[in-house]
């Protein structure tokens, strides 16, 4: 039985005296009293009903948040369990707060919307902006934060990981300045999930939010606004609308957009075509699905195809973009081209001052995850700035940004963004390529020999050289056999001190990577082992955070070229020789027994 069949629904609730309350719920509660341990009225003017509970195994944060199967979530207080070692944890701070909450329309979202406004209440929270429909891209939530000046909010998404009641489901929360909560505050959910013995719920009725509007419950109060009103107004900050509808309105210029059926779907409508006019055609699967269609919404050239397969055909669009379940993530095509995420974020930032207003006065910084090609440290040499390099992970960004270190960052994952936010930003990054061709364009006559994706690629690669650049990923592998193979490796790294010669590649460092984060001095190890070679080529091993069972193995190869005659190689051609030596390296097959990668980047 799931608690809230256990305390009242009683449609009094929020109306109240809360004498009145009690004596109707009473009725319920008769039913329930071995169930419940107790009830009250609290400060809040609303019955909170305390629930026994126990502790559930595994509730450990990831990369980004918790992920498990939706039917683990739907499990007994499973959900409960880690809102309510949340708000523990958050403790009297969040008392008397406003927070966010939505989520990237997945199934089971609508329904959980509902338990953690109960936890939230009863934990003291003051005031809920919950988007329509629990709708609120990643991205859009941190803006929120942000303009709102909200104390955090929780976010219902398992990303890119398919949905469904069969498949994945998700939570994280954003912290004060819209950054994923720092492992400071994840740990501490994960020691209070760790002992929990009691859940608090508030006694209110479910809320409508299917509309916009405010509903009031004693105290508290919940809020269901539109999800893109605040995100629409920072980006029109953030970019030069009026020259990126001059430049979609163009006929010889085409742009496609694939929403996946996720949560930019209900994003896109309103900014690409109503603000800024690009055809309603140029959308695709553009409704927001409980089940992304039966896809799998991670916006890469596996699981993306229909775009791939559009931008290699006849009726390429000039710019084709796809973002994923929360619309974090993006990809960039041009006409039979792919700008890898290492690329695009080092593209971005080297034509970000002229082309950008938000930029105009120059970059603070960039940074990029230590498996992200390098790409973006040559940019940065040649600007003169810093360039820092983080473990995965978003929220490894966030302090940089505070402390107006960084400007713009990105992560070979297909995540790119800007210190406009704290989170990646899907669609950002779509406006982003458009003002750059538009701005490269502006000259051009409709009609003539426009700048394409390809050109601006082209022209980077020749002033920066190429970071050739592959990820392999490995999904549904045994823990066990990953981990061993995890061990192997280090014991390889053991062996290879700098000179060591590993095939024809010369050992330059090997080792695990630490962090030390810069603006707190806070640690994070085991980061993922690298083999970095005396040209500047790269292997690295990872095990993903973000999948809900079993383990993922990435294996992320870079080269580096300077040789212009090279840099329209593929990159699997270019990069075969150490891919290779990975393999053998890492005996992969043996631990795994897979053949081959699930997907290839
Ligand atoms: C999350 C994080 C990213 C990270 C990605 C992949 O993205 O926010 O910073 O790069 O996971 O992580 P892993 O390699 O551990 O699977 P998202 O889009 O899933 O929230």
């Amino acid at each position: 039985m799931r608690y809230y069949h256990s305390v009242c629904s009683c449609k009094h609730a929020g109306a109240w005296s809360p004498l009145l309350s009690l004596a109707v719920c009473s009725v319920n509660l008769e039913a329930n009293r071995s169930f419940l341990t107790s009830l009250h009225i609290s400060t809040q003017k609303f019955a909170v009903s305390t629930v026994p509970t126990q502790p559930i195994e595994g509730q450990k944060t990831g990369t980004s948040g918790l992920r498990k199967k939706t039917k683990v979530f739907m499990g007994e207080n499973y959900l409960a369990n880690w809102i309510q070692a949340l708000f523990n944890s958050l403790g009297e701070e969040v008392k008397g707060k406003t927070i966010g909450l939505g989520g990237d329309g997945r199934y089971f979202n609508k329904e959980a919307v509902q338990t953690i406004l109960k936890i939230a209440a009863a934990a003291g929270v003051k005031k809920v902006f919950v988007g329509r429909d629990a709708i609120f891209a990643t991205p859009a939530m941190s803006a929120l934060i942000r303009r709102r000046s909200l104390y955090g909010a929780l976010i219902m998404s398992a990303s890119h990981n398919p949905g469904g009641p069969e498949e994945d489901w998700g939570i994280k929360f954003n912290y004060s300045s819209g950054e994923p909560a720092p492992e400071r505050i994840t740990d501490a959910i994960y020691g209070f999930t760790k002992n929990i013995s009691e859940l608090k719920f508030a006694d209110i009725p479910e809320t409508d939010l299917s509309q916009l509007g405010s509903h009031t419950y004693g105290d508290f109060e919940v809020e269901v606004i539109d999800p893109v009103e605040d995100y629409l107004a920072l980006l029109k900050e953030v970019f030069d609308f009026d020259l990126l509808r001059e430049f979609i309105k163009r006929p010889d210029f085409s742009v496609e957009f694939d929403a996946m059926h996720a949560v930019t779907g209900a994003y896109a409508g309103p900014i690409l075509v109503d603000a800024l006019g690009a055809p309603g055609s140029s959308i695709r699967n553009g409704t927001p699905l409980e089940d992304f269609g039966g896809g799998h919404p991670d916006p890469n050239l596996t699981y993306a195809h229909d775009l791939v397969d559009l931008q290699w055909s006849e009726n390429a669009a000039d710019l084709g973009a796809a973002s994923d379940g929360d619309g974090d993530r993006n990809m960039i095509l041009g006409n039979k081209f792919f700008i890898t995420p290492s690329d695009s974020v080092a593209m971005i930032a080297a034509n970000a001052q002229e082309c950008i207003p938000y930029f105009k006065s120059g970059l603070k910084g960039v940074a990029r995850s230590m498996p992200t090609s390098g790409a973006t440290d040559r940019v940065a040499e040649q600007l003169g700035l810093k360039c820092f390099e983080v473990p995965t992970g978003w929220k490894f960004f966030g302090n940089l940004m505070d402390a107006g270190l960084c400007s713009i960052c990105g992560e070979e994952s297909f995540g790119t963004g800007a210190d406009h936010i704290r989170e990646k930003d899907g669609l950002w990054a779509v406006l982003a390529w458009l003002s750059i061709l538009a701005y490269r364009n502006r000259d051009v006559p409709v009609g003539g020999k426009k700048v394409t994706v390809e050109d601006i690629a082209m022209e980077h690669w020749a002033k920066f050289g190429r970071n050739f650049f592959s990820r392999y990923d490995y999904e549904g592998v045994e823990s066990e056999a990953a981990n061993k193979m995890v061990e192997h490796l280090r014991e390889v790294m053991a062996k290879s001190s700098p000179g060591t010669k590993l095939g024809d590649y010369e050992v330059q460092t090997a080792d695990e990577f630490s962090y030390t984060d810069p603006v707190d001095g806070s640690v994070a190890s085991k980061q993922g082992l690298r083999f970095v070679f005396n040209d500047g080529s790269r292997i690295i091993f990872r095990l993903s955070g973000t999948g809900s069972s079993g383990a993922t193995v990435r294996l992320y190869i870079e080269q580096y070229s300077s040789d212009p005659s090279t840099h329209k190689m593929d990159a699997q051609e270019a990069l075969a020789p150490i891919i290779k030596l990975a393999l053998e390296v890492s005996q992969l097959t043996n631990f795994t027994g897979r053949e081959k990668p699930t997907v290839i980047t």
